[in-house]
């Protein structure tokens, strides 16, 4: 069976899953797109001329020719759209974050667990990168003893300007909660924040420590720097017992240019996980086609990164630890 998917939203991460979707996901057909720009959605329409054009996200979700979504419009409509899927019982690949805040989040949970079934994965690509699947192995095995601390670092080379430090927690920093979450195999219970002095480079937010404890007693760091300048840059270690194990996110060639040796740094996250947003598309296409179970990250886990990510605005703002509280976990979403 083809999957007809429908893409909502032809910006950046819309024509990024478009051209997978078209050049590396057998199974799957970009069938309809959305978007109010005639520009961005004429650059994914190159990639996949047979696709018919909606007049509206509601009108492509409901059309009887398309079976999943992958909504990948403005922050604030994922939500919505994702809740309007669930009615329509289709599929829907929803880019991160969920919500804008915990309340919105929680909405396509409830609405999830009314419909009885998962429809919603959530664009956390993380979880499909091979350098976080050994970490989290590494922890499942318990090889190395049981984990301690999970260092991150989250680097962009330059952010565009409506970032603020609010932003740097609730559209960056959230990779950092949910992948925590999936390698530790433990929910996140505390957070405090630490700002440094803003860089000359972006006088208008300051780069971002945060410190999570995790119910297991592990301790997630992170600094979260969006404005680093010399490229993207994700790293993460993970210290157990016994030894450490780090993600080793070199590309597969190394140069020696002008007396230096290294490799080039990625301008973005798209070419790091490169693999990772392709497994994750190749994972919801089969879920689509009822031939796979539901994977990757779920509206729960969407809401959980919310609950964290309001939480550590709350730590930022009254400068104290801020314990984390999403509530139970619905029986949808047992492990
Ligand atoms: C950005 O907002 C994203 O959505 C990317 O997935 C992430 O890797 C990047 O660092 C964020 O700033």
């Amino acid at each position: 069976m083809t999957v007809r998917i429908g893409l909502i939203g032809c910006g950046i991460m819309g024509e990024d899953h478009a051209r997978i979707l078209t050049g590396d996901v057998p199974g799957g057909e970009l069938a309809g797109v959305f978007d109010p720009s005639p520009e961005r959605r004429a650059r994914v329409q190159a990639l996949a001329p047979g696709a018919r054009v909606f007049d509206s996200p509601e009108a492509l979700i409901a059309d009887p020719g398309i079976d999943a979504v992958i909504i990948a419009s403005p922050d604030a409509t994922h939500a919505p759209l994702a809740l309007a899927a669930i009615r329509a019982e289709k599929p829907a690949l929803v880019e991160k974050p969920l919500g804008t805040d915990p309340e919105t989040a929680r909405t396509v949970v409830d609405a999830e667990v009314a419909a009885g079934r998962r429809l919603i994965q959530v664009g956390f690509m993380r979880r499909f990168d091979p350098g976080y699947r050994a970490l989290r192995d590494t922890v499942v095995s318990g090889e190395l003893g049981a984990p301690l601390f999970l260092h991150c670092l989250h680097r962009n080379a330059v952010a565009p300007d409506y970032i603020g430090s609010d932003l740097i927690i609730a559209n960056s920093s959230v990779h950092e909660f949910d992948i925590a979450r999936f390698v530790l195999g433990a929910d996140l219970v505390s957070i405090a924040v630490t700002a440094a002095r803003a860089s000359q480079k972006a006088p208008a937010r300051r780069p971002l420590f945060l410190v999570l404890e995790a119910e297991n007693g592990a301790v997630l760091t992170v600094e979260a720097f969006l404005d680093a300048q010399y490229g993207y840059d994700v790293q993460g270690e993970l210290v157990c017992e016994t030894g450490t194990r780090a993600l080793s996110p070199e590309p597969a060639v190394r140069q020696r240019v002008a007396g230096v040796t290294g490799h080039p740094v990625p301008g973005d996250w798209r070419p790091r996980f490169f693999e990772a947003y392709r497994v994750q598309l190749k994972a919801f296409v089969r879920f689509a086609a009822g031939t796979g179970p539901a994977v990757g990250s779920s509206a729960w886990d969407g809401y959980v990164a919310a609950v964290v990510a309001a939480a550590g605005l709350k730590a930022l703002e009254d400068r104290r630890r801020v314990p984390i509280n999403p509530g139970p976990r619905p029986a949808l979403y047992a492990h």
